[in-house]
């Protein structure tokens, strides 16, 4: 924390994740508890740093990403946001955050979940929280759900709970092994239906979403044993069935939606075929068009060979497990930006 003049400043990285098993329905939208327990991997290759400050002197709570000033949904989830963390503050004062994701270009995975997961750590240090990273999880949680799982690095599961206290991220692996995540980006325009509206939908409307709730349990327990046994063709199995599962809730919505677009069932043909061929690799898909495949780190350069012959154009980008929110200093900073 540094204090000048009563200008209280954090700084914080936190690391975007992709769910094998997928958060998809709140239980509570208030309080972000979620209808299911879901289970990511921490991505290395994208992250986003984050600078607060609080000062008396601010008027109102301001949000810079990559140098432009958000208004709009972006504001409005950052002013519900800020009224939780002015909960846990003796004087609430407004807040000006400067964010730059890092994401390799024109990849349009930028995240709510390392945006409010890197909020959050750079919150905790500018107000000096002694907190430990699950309870971080559970504050992240009320900014964006996906963002509960950014706190911890590899493998991570939100256990749903049933309360603001045991609604939280637990590390599973620390996945630093021969695992990886490849990023298809089919497209990076703005998606035209937000998870959290399409959720609340699909929860509302969709008669399948009972079998996708009751089903995911047994899932998760199939995944964390596959994860332990590192068995990644059982671990994708498992994967692609539980996001198709997801995706077949928004189909039967009413009305029907869906987030897949004709390139990503392109996308999923070809991930089939390069199977027969011998690959271990799997997809999944958020919500969203593009496609993540999961497969042994060893096999993702030979991955990218084979896709660049089908997908001429696409950006494929390479991950493997990435770290735990960490804080940054003053000079960190400084020297970063
Ligand atoms: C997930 N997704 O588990 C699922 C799978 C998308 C599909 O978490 O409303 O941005 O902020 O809690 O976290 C995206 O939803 O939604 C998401 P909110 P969030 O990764």
């Amino acid at each position: 924390m540094t204090n000048h003049s009563s200008v209280f400043t954090g700084q914080a990285r936190a690391h975007t994740n992709i769910a094998l098993i997928k958060y998809w329905g709140k239980k509570d939208p208030d309080l972000f508890l979620p209808m299911v327990s879901s289970l990511s991997l921490t991505l290395s290759a994208f992250y986003t740093d984050t600078r607060v400050s609080f000062s008396e002197s601010y008027t109102e709570n301001r949000l810079l990403v990559n140098g432009l000033e958000q208004t709009g949904k972006a504001k409005e989830s950052l002013d519900r946001f800020m009224s939780v963390i002015g909960s846990k503050m003796e004087h609430p004062l407004p807040i000006h955050i400067e964010s730059f994701n890092h994401v390799p270009t024109a990849a349009g995975l930028a995240s709510s979940a390392s945006a409010y997961a890197a909020m959050t750590g750079a919150i905790a240090q500018a107000l000096n929280w002694d907190l430990d990273l699950q309870s971080l999880s559970r504050i992240a949680r009320r900014g964006s759900g996906s963002a509960t799982r950014s706190l911890f690095g590899g493998f991570v599961e939100w256990e749903k709970g049933t309360d603001d206290l045991s609604s939280k991220a637990i590390p599973i692996d620390d996945g630093l092994w021969d695992v990886g995540m490849l990023a298809l980006v089919l497209n990076d325009k703005e998606k035209t239906i937000s998870s959290r509206d399409g959720m609340a939908k699909t929860v509302a409307t969709s008669p399948f979403y009972p079998a996708f709730v009751s089903s995911q349990d047994s899932d998760l327990e199939l995944m964390k044993k596959a994860i332990k046994e590192r068995d990644i063709v059982s671990m994708g199995e498992i994967a692609e069935h539980n996001a198709m599962k997801m995706h077949a809730t928004t189909l039967s919505a009413k009305p029907p939606m869906t987030y897949l677009s004709p390139d990503s069932l392109r996308a999923i043909k070809a991930v089939q075929d390069l199977r027969n061929s011998g690959f271990t690799c799997y997809y999944t898909m958020d919500a969203g068009p593009n496609v993540k495949i999961l497969s042994p780190a060893s096999q993702q350069d030979d991955l990218i060979k084979a896709l660049r012959q089908i997908f001429k154009d696409v950006t494929l980008v390479k991950s493997q497990a990435g770290p735990a929110m960490r804080y940054l200093s003053d000079e960190e900073w400084q020297e970063l930006y």
